[in-house]
């Protein structure tokens, strides 16, 4: 079974989307996600300016040569942009076999380990009332797992927000204390800070939460410095999740085997597709960690499908980000997976059971667009 055809579809039915669409030579389709949040074009080029035409003729059996031969092969290794445009690839190519043998893609990956996916919402709120509200609805609409942000400590509009430190480190513990005193002990809680905070600053914000017994405290400090994460460790019980921008194994490395971490944050649209993120998850098993896959708005649904089928096989399984998606984009990728009692399920059609509607793509077309910045109160450009 040969690549016939590889193709690059660009589309903002609620935001903007990048996805690979591999054709076989007997017909079948795969997809991948590659979208890449603000640099959605840089990705865009370097797959269909430099690796469409290497696909074309190659074994779509072959998934570990031929990501190996992406990685290894185009001499520059690891970034974003390169992990994203292979994750593609590996995707759309695992998707080919699941569909060649007949299965969801999660029985080629070993088979069900448990029933479902538990899930989390986003709640947030600029003072406790508004909070209270968003938590309630997400309840409504079936989570059993609350992200909990609050904008008492910065003014957000549009574009930037402006960022006070101290504020926030005096505020949070209070804003958690509230919401368990309303939601009691039960309802897991967590928070993500958003790379935010120096390692001291977050040793003592884990520290002051203990009382609330967080789920996880996220992206507590730029962990592309891996050994910052000592000092935070060192101090507190607080669970730490992190890895939502890594790419590959190499930024875990002492994340994991130091087990300074407990759950890597990775999705598998921006670490390397399915190959590469079960290797990191394996890595993180041997450790006690556990997967916590990023699943923002801006992974498509092809990116959360592949998740899916991942966390439903592997054994080292946590908790998996929902963010929704609208109804454009729902309408323009169909998807076989499902979210009912707070799990999700992958569903059962062969693949990884996505398919995407080019008319209905073709209506949204690329718009630019950026994430949101952070300054504090001086000017000072912060972390987002
Ligand atoms: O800012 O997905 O946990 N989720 C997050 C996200 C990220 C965006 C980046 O593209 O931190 O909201
Ligand atoms: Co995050």
């Amino acid at each position: 079974m040969l690549i016939e055809a590889a193709e690059v579809v660009v589309t903002n039915p609620d935001r903007n989307f990048v996805t690979l669409r591999l054709t076989t030579d007997d017909g079948l389709v795969g997809l991948g996600d590659a979208t890449l949040n603000g640099r959605e074009q840089a990705v865009v080029a370097y797959l269909a300016e430099h690796v469409a035409p290497l696909l074309i003729g190659r074994d779509a059996h072959a998934i570990e040569d031929t990501w190996q031969f992406l990685y290894r092969g185009a001499y520059w290794r690891r970034g974003p942009v390169t992990m994203a445009a292979i994750a593609a690839v590996d995707v759309a190519l695992w998707d080919i076999k699941a569909q060649a043998a007949g299965m969801p893609l999660y029985q080629l990956l070993g088979g069900a380990s448990r029933t479902g996916l538990l899930a989390y919402g986003h709640a947030s709120g600029r003072d406790l009332a508004e909070l209270s509200d968003s938590i309630r609805a997400l309840q409504a609409a079936g989570f059993g797992a609350i992200r909990v942000q609050t904008g008492v400590y910065g003014v957000a509009n549009d574009a930037s927000e402006v960022w006070d430190t101290a504020a926030y480190l005096r505020d949070l513990p209070g804003v958690f204390e509230a919401v368990r005193a309303e939601f009691g002990p039960s309802l897991p809680l967590l928070h993500d800070v958003h790379h935010r905070l120096t390692p001291i600053q977050a040793a003592r914000l884990g520290r002051a939460l203990e009382p609330y017994d967080l789920f996880w405290l996220e992206d507590c400090t730029p962990a592309e410095n891996q050994e910052a994460l000592r000092l935070v460790r060192s101090h507190t019980t607080t669970p730490l999740a992190i890895g939502e921008v890594f790419n590959t194994i190499w930024d875990y490395r002492s994340l994991l085997q130091e087990q300074l971490i407990d759950y890597a944050r990775s999705s598998v649209t921006h670490a390397g597709g399915i190959s590469h993120l079960r290797r990191i998850l394996d890595l993180a098993a041997l450790h006690q960690i556990k997967s916590g896959m990023h699943g923002p708005q801006d992974i498509s649904p092809v990116g959360m499908a592949a998740a899916l089928h991942l966390g439903l096989a592997i054994h080292n399984f946590g908790i998996q980000e929902y963010a929704r998606h609208g109804e454009r984009t729902n309408e323009v990728f169909r998807q076989s997976f499902t979210f009912s009692d707070g799990l999700l399920h992958p569903g059962s059609a062969p693949g990884i059971g996505v398919t995407l509607d080019a008319d209905a793509a073709g209506r949204y077309p690329y718009q630019a667009a950026y994430l949101p910045i952070a300054r504090l109160r001086d000017g000072t450009l912060h972390d987002w």
